[in-house]
């Protein structure tokens, strides 16, 4: 996998517009925040071969064997407040879910609000993170992890019941190459359209590419939880939660977790 080979391939008109291709990063998204600080391309992306301190959310890791799996990492400068970062989230999930159907026996769904689950279990992990301006050096780091060759015992043992690669779903490798050029074209396509036209249409087709809606959720945010049913997203991208005791509410971050049948 190189530079040339990736930028030679892609149809995209912003995505892509720098590459850079590394072996072992610490997080793509913390190389893309330094590139940002001094000044980075619209556009730019970063994908590693593996990362030695792979994030989630919350200061928690994203395990990222070398060699198997996806760690890419999206600078992008649109002129939108921080509050609308969230859907930028979405945009990204739609574009991977899309990406990664075209290599998958079976549909990838989303679960709000950065998951793609392979037959219900965690294949990809989306972390936007907004990196406010100073001296106009600021911009959004889009990072999008995904698991493609690795066998079930490249997982660490906590994860083996909850984390699946498409290989262990398809039974046989995904050309990785493939997988993100398409992921860069989807993001390029998905991010046209969300500059050009809104957040609807990402909320739409996001909203599309999930099964959680009548489902029971238990929706965590620290050490509070609420149950209920997951009803949709709201004009924002946010969870509306029709819950348990009967009132309507609405989530702008959480941790979903789907009630057994
Ligand atoms: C996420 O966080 O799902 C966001 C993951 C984003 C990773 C990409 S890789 C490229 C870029 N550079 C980075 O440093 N990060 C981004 P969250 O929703 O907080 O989920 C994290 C949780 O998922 C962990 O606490 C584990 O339970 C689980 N997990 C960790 N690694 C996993 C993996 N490889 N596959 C499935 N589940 C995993």
């Amino acid at each position: 996998m190189n530079r040339e080979t990736i930028k030679n391939n892609l149809q995209t008109i912003l995505i892509g517009s720098e590459v850079i291709v590394m072996d072992e990063v610490d997080s793509t998204n913390d190389v893309a925040k330094r590139y940002l600080e001094k000044d980075a391309h619209d556009g730019l992306v970063i994908i590693a071969n593996s990362q030695s301190r792979g994030k989630g959310r919350l200061k928690r890791s994203w395990i990222s064997v070398p060699e198997v799996g996806i760690y890419l990492s999206v600078i992008l400068k649109p002129r939108i407040s921080p509050d609308h970062i969230p859907q930028l989230t979405l945009l990204a999930g739609v574009a991977a879910v899309s990406a990664v159907n075209a290599f998958s026996r079976t549909p990838a769904r989303l679960k709000w609000p950065n998951d793609i689950l392979l037959k219900g279990k965690k294949l990809c992990g989306v972390l936007c993170e907004y990196c406010p301006p100073e001296e106009n050096k600021g911009g959004i780091v889009m990072g999008i992890g995904i698991n493609v060759n690795h066998g079930p015992s490249q997982f660490p043992e906590d994860l083996r019941n909850t984390a699946t690669s498409l290989k262990i779903e398809n039974g046989e490798p995904v050309d990785r190459l493939a997988l993100i050029l398409s992921v860069l074209n989807h993001l390029d396509q998905e991010y046209e359209a969300y500059l050009l036209g809104g957040e609807q249409q990402v909320i739409k087709k996001w909203a599309d590419h999930s099964d959680m809606f009548g489902k029971h959720i238990l929706l965590t945010q620290g050490s509070s939880s609420t149950g209920g049913t997951a009803v949709g997203l709201d004009s924002l991208g946010r969870l509306k939660v029709l819950t348990d005791d009967g009132r309507e509410q609405v989530f702008d971050s959480g941790e979903v977790t789907l009630s057994l049948p």
